[in-house]
């Protein structure tokens, strides 16, 4: 196994460099109907026979909105700087606009309290895609109003938990919620429509925006930016049609987001090829779109081979795959930040998610998961390679904390470092947790000795 080679004193990350962990309200809550919680799209997706894989769904996950105190306590004792999780947007405002739920917001503020008395940094985002139900029955991101909704939703969260959140993510990877929940309809809300995609996108995009404005209208003074998931895209062969494959696939993932949010514009390739289906765009958007943000956040996995005639399959490349049939390929995330630091000006960047699954076997109480420690180990060595080439880096973050409910691959797909028995609820730290814990301690003890050395001791 390859271990990374910056845990020493010439370590490339920055003294202030933040490490975490992260999930999501709606993989690990559970209590989808607790304390005046309303339904959201994705409570009503898993009610559809067939769309998620093993007929499962979020009603009790991992049980966290009940075990949030230990699971607290089992965060601290990683020895991480910040912990990323998500607001429940029906569970603060159940229907979406209307009423607050008071018992909901309460759920957070003592989560962001426990954080906070913990030593812990809490990073909020509001969307990671489980918008209120009664807003999907007016076209949820398609609809032009939902942009309004989210704006109220995002500052009646930050006046609450005011400047106690370090940083504020609006969304969580919008090419999901777009394309998977819109587009292609495997992901909820479960819609198939081009046109519906392209103008949930722009609706994100938008009142992504907006939000930034209005909380520092407000006066909130936490960090405040996106998170993108990305990949470098390469082409299967040196044909011509592969590469102008690459070329438009990379437009529609990559630069679809990262041009209106950086320069203003969306890609004209792109638009050329939506056609009659590209999103209607109002005067006056694209400058908000394009509002600067303090940090960048990108989502990273594999890198993605794109071939004109054929679906490539990751397991032909003779790298290892994962357990979602992704591709382990370090390299493709320095390449991606260096990418990204050289077109476009972007503000400092975290690695917000990094991990993988792979299936876990409990041997005598301990999970020896010696392939997704590596995987962790490359990756934060791939992110040390992009600082000593020159792009600024404030944070990785490993995806995910625990197991949890993976979406339309249900509970199959293990991404913690925790293990969790959804039988018992009882949570084990896998070797991985163990790996990053002490990696964590070695980095600590580095920074220490470098600020000593700064201050002549
Ligand atoms: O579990 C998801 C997460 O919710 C968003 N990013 C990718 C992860 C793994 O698929």
């Amino acid at each position: 196994m390859s271990l990374p080679t910056v845990f020493d004193s010439k370590s490339p990350f920055p003294a202030d460099f933040v490490w975490g962990v992260a999930t999501s309200a709606y993989q690990i809550e559970g209590a989808a109907a607790e304390d005046g919680k309303g339904p959201s799209i994705w409570d009503e997706f898993c009610r559809r026979p067939g769309v998620i894989a093993d007929d499962s769904n979020g009603d009790m996950a991992c049980d966290h909105y009940h075990r949030w105190e230990s699971d607290l306590e089992l965060i601290k004792g990683l020895g991480v700087d910040a912990y990323r999780f998500s607001v429940s947007w029906p569970r603060v405002r159940p229907g979406g606009a209307g009423a607050w739920n008071e018992k909901g917001l309460d759920f957070y503020e003592r989560l962001v309290d426990g954080l906070l008395a913990r030593g812990i940094q809490p990073y909020l985002t509001l969307n990671h895609w489980d918008l209120p139900a009664e807003l999907q029955a007016n076209g949820g991101w398609a609809n032009r109003d939902t942009v309004h909704r989210f704006v109220e939703y995002a500052s009646g969260v930050a006046r609450r938990m005011g400047n106690r959140v370090s940083a504020f993510t609006t969304h969580n990877e919008p090419w999901v919620i777009a394309t998977l929940g819109y587009d292609k309809g495997i992901f909820a809300p479960g819609v198939k429509s081009h046109a519906q995609a392209a103008q949930a996108a722009h609706h994100l995009l938008l009142s992504h925006g907006l939000a930034l404005q209005a909380l520092r209208a407000q006066g909130c003074k936490s960090r405040l930016g996106i998170v993108l998931n990305l990949s470098p895209l390469l082409p299967a062969t040196a044909s011509e049609a592969d590469h102008l494959k690459t070329r438009l696939e990379d437009g529609r993932s990559v630069r679809w987001y990262m041009d209106p949010l950086f320069k203003g514009s969306y890609p004209a390739d792109v638009l050329e090829f939506m056609g009659a289906d590209a999103p209607k765009v109002v005067p006056g958007d694209m400058a908000t779109i394009a509002t600067k943000m303090d940090f960048l956040g990108v989502n990273y996995y594999t890198r993605h081979i794109v071939s004109a005639n054929e679906t490539w399959d990751a397991h032909d490349s003779g790298y290892d795959v994962t357990d979602m049939g992704w591709e382990v390929y370090p390299e493709g995330l320095t390449d991606l930040l260096l990418r990204l630091h050289h077109d476009y000006p972007v503000p400092p960047m975290y690695v917000k998610e990094n991990g993988a699954a792979f299936k876990d076997e409990l041997d005598g109480g301990r999970i020896r998961d010696v392939q997704r420690t590596d995987y962790i180990a490359r990756h934060i060595e791939a992110v040390a390679e992009a600082i000593r080439r020159g792009v600024r880096m404030h944070g990785y973050m490993v995806w995910s904390l625990l197991d949890n409910f993976e979406w339309a691959s249900g509970y199959e797909k293990r991404f913690g470092i925790v293990h969790v028995d959804y039988e018992t609820q009882r949570r084990t730290l896998k070797d991985s947790a163990l790996w990053y814990r002490d990696f964590l301690q070695r980095q600590n003890a580095a920074r220490t000795q470098r600020s000593a050395q700064a201050i002549g001791v």
